[in-house]
């Protein structure tokens, strides 16, 4: 079935100066399983190390929330829920009071997330969510439950900074007094490390690129000849921004049937498909001060590549 967003979109990105397929566009159950593959790639250092922060200092985590009622534990985005399953695991170890909450756009992506949990977890209480995260955090406003929110993976790293800031106000303008909410951010570091977590010796993330044409052909009826593109990654230190590119190795046009468009492309023109931001732990304690939101403390792993940060408001 088409999708007309993603129609329009591309052809928005496809026709901009400097073309563009925004990332969120990687996730269709194909780049789905290649993200899966690239958090298991050794180069791919922040999975294992949020692992190792939410396994080791989970109870940290937990003492550090204060709640002593009933609470949420509410998920953006929780992916397979390997990462969260070490925290949640604890805090059943303690017997704590909590109902997890994951969100998520994709029915399938809940379903497959709640049978792995409670095979794992039986005894713990899921009430899914399936929807757009604002108004499902709109609805859970109105409940006097308390709650931690969860935003974890270094998701907030493929936004920009105004859009890093909308998001954090929105975050915010739905959160109770004594809130809190934990987010990953994979921080600044030696560059070479960088640069092979996001260009690795196999070219998995490049296939996670070139899936983005993939998807246009098998959804949107283009013809791009996929072998005639590149991928290209590049971090700069100077801002901790990764950014990431496929680029046409031809002068070449590739037509959209959904769009009824042809796209021209220049040799070695570009298009952007990612940004991944490396945050200092000043720049986030900026995002969080000027969002309304207060540091509480910044939970590490042993590299201090990582850190789960945990704000209040
Ligand atoms: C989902 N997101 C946090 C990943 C990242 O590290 O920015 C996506 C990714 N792109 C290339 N490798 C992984």
């Amino acid at each position: 079935m088409t999708d007309t967003t993603f129609a329009k979109d591309i052809h928005k990105g496809l026709t901009a100066p400097l073309k563009h397929i925004s990332s969120k566009y990687f996730y269709d159950d194909i780049g789905s399983g290649i993200f899966q593959d690239i958090m298991k790639m050794p180069e791919y250092y922040p999975t294992a190390c949020e692992f190792e922060i939410l396994s080791l200092q989970g109870c940290r985590i937990i003492e550090r929330l204060g709640f002593d009622k009933p609470f949420n534990i509410v998920e953006f985005g929780a992916g397979d829920g390997i990462k969260t399953r070490q925290l949640l695991k604890q805090l059943v170890e303690i017997g704590a009071n909590f109902t997890y909450v994951p969100i998520d756009i994709s029915k399938k992506a809940i379903e497959e997330l709640v049978s792995g949990m409670l095979k794992h977890l039986p005894k713990i209480k899921i009430n899914p969510m399936i929807g757009n995260y604002f108004s499902m955090m709109e609805e859970l406003s109105h409940t006097s439950v308390p709650a931690l929110y969860l935003f974890l993976g270094g998701n907030i790293g493929n936004y920009e900074a105004n859009e890093v800031n909308n998001l954090l106000k929105d975050f915010r303008g739905s959160m109770k007094k004594g809130d809190k909410l934990l987010t990953g951010f994979d921080l600044q570091k030696n560059p070479a490390t960088i640069r092979c977590a996001y260009d690795d010796p196999k070219g998995i993330t490049k296939s996670f690129n070139i899936n983005l044409l993939h998807r246009i052909n098998r959804e949107l009826g283009g013809n791009f000849k996929t072998n005639q593109f590149d991928f290209y990654s590049h971090y700069n230190p100077l801002n901790g921004e990764v950014r990431s590119y496929l680029i046409s190795l031809v002068p070449q046009n590739v037509f959209v049937k959904e769009n009824q468009q042809s796209y021209s492309f220049e040799r070695n023109e570009v298009i952007w498909t990612e940004l991944s931001k490396k945050y200092t732990l000043r720049e986030i304690e900026n995002a969080a001060e000027n969002n309304g939101f207060t540091v509480m403390e910044h939970f590490m792993d042993c590299k201090a590549f990582f850190t789960d940060s945990l704000w209040e408001v």
